[in-house]
């Protein structure tokens, strides 16, 4: 008997299809009454497959009596209640250890791009005013200061990025990390005042909720840049979008805002800025892995016990 779950919404053909040989599953994002849906099959749904920005609604976990298991397409757990989880024993798995390469290659790239202006200079060329006149300068990014915001497994490959550029780098962390060679600072507005580039890579939700206000953006200052990779709710983004109106501070390299897939036209319509459609783990390679395991953290705890890469405790 193939164990039932939920699929909160669609994922990608192919895994849509491996999830549907391996388990009876149920399809949330497609029910048109969820009610009669949890009547149904409520009592012995065991497992729900789900993506990061979905996640599952605590209210939905809370009518789930044998729910055992959530597998998610993702890190960024800040949609799925871990405490909640915790104390019903459920496990949770993410995309541990498949996209830090890639969401770090795209923070450097926003680095780059914003700082030298690669997306801004090729419209000029391309719009024809290279005809009229030399590019302006822009800033140079080999030997500044990376300040990284949460020293997890993403901003570990941003720092190791950094070196390639022979930059200077430091960390704000909740602890500090003993095996790096990176200063710690403790003071998150410290780490602007000293930051050149200050990159966010710390996890969305409560505790995160708009670390980076005024304040730490008006440390950063009128020649600093910030870069978010993390979530746009990290960012206090009327903030963010003042200060880039008002010269308060250089650019903005951002991949996550605060409702995507909706962008304040403010942002929009700013040249110091490089917005991409939170593409960080985008890659085919990574979305492929990261497919791959949220099949087996299912297919680990249904003949194990126990998923393979389970949400930080
Ligand atoms: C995307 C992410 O959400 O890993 C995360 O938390 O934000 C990204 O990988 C992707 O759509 C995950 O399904």
């Amino acid at each position: 008997m193939k164990p039932k779950i939920l699929q909160m919404c669609a994922l990608s053909p192919e895994l849509d299809a491996a999830l549907a040989e391996h388990y009876q599953v149920i399809p949330w994002w497609q029910s048109k009454n969820t009610e009669a849906l949890l009547a149904e099959h409520g009592a012995d749904i065991a497992g729900i497959a789900t993506a990061a920005p979905t996640g599952v609604p605590s209210s939905l976990i809370e009518v789930l009596p044998a729910l055992r298991v959530i597998s998610c397409r993702g890190v960024g757990l800040d949609k799925i209640d871990l405490n909640l989880a915790k104390s019903r024993d459920i496990q949770v798995a993410g995309s541990f250890g498949t996209l830090s390469d890639c969401v770090a290659d795209l923070a450097f790239a926003l680095l780059l791009d914003v700082a030298r202006q690669v997306s801004q200079s090729d419209q000029y060329l391309r719009q024809g005013q290279w005809l009229q006149a030399r590019y302006p300068l822009t800033t140079r990014v080999s030997g500044k200061r990376l300040g990284i915001v949460g020293l997890g497994q993403i901003g570990r490959e941003v720092a190791k990025r950094a070196s390639g550029f022979n930059m200077q780098v430091a960390y704000n962390n909740r602890r500090p990390v003993s095996d790096v060679p990176y200063q710690h600072q403790p003071s998150l507005k410290a780490l602007a005042e000293w930051a050149d580039f200050l990159v966010v890579c710390v996890s969305g939700g409560s505790e995160t909720q708009a670390l980076i206000d005024q304040e730490i953006i008006e440390a950063l200052g009128p020649k600093g840049y910030l870069i978010n990779v993390a979530r746009g709710t990290v960012v206090d983004e009327a903030a963010l979008i003042s200060a880039l109106e008002n010269g308060r501070l250089a650019g903005a390299g951002l991949d996550v805002f605060a409702e995507e897939p909706k962008v304040p036209e403010a942002l929009i319509k700013l040249s110091n800025v490089v917005l991409t459609p939170h593409v960080a783990s985008g890659t085919v390679e990574t979305r492929q892995a990261m497919e791959d395991l949220l099949l087996e953290n299912l297919q680990a705890y249904f003949s194990e016990g126990q998923v393979k890469t389970p949400a930080p405790a």
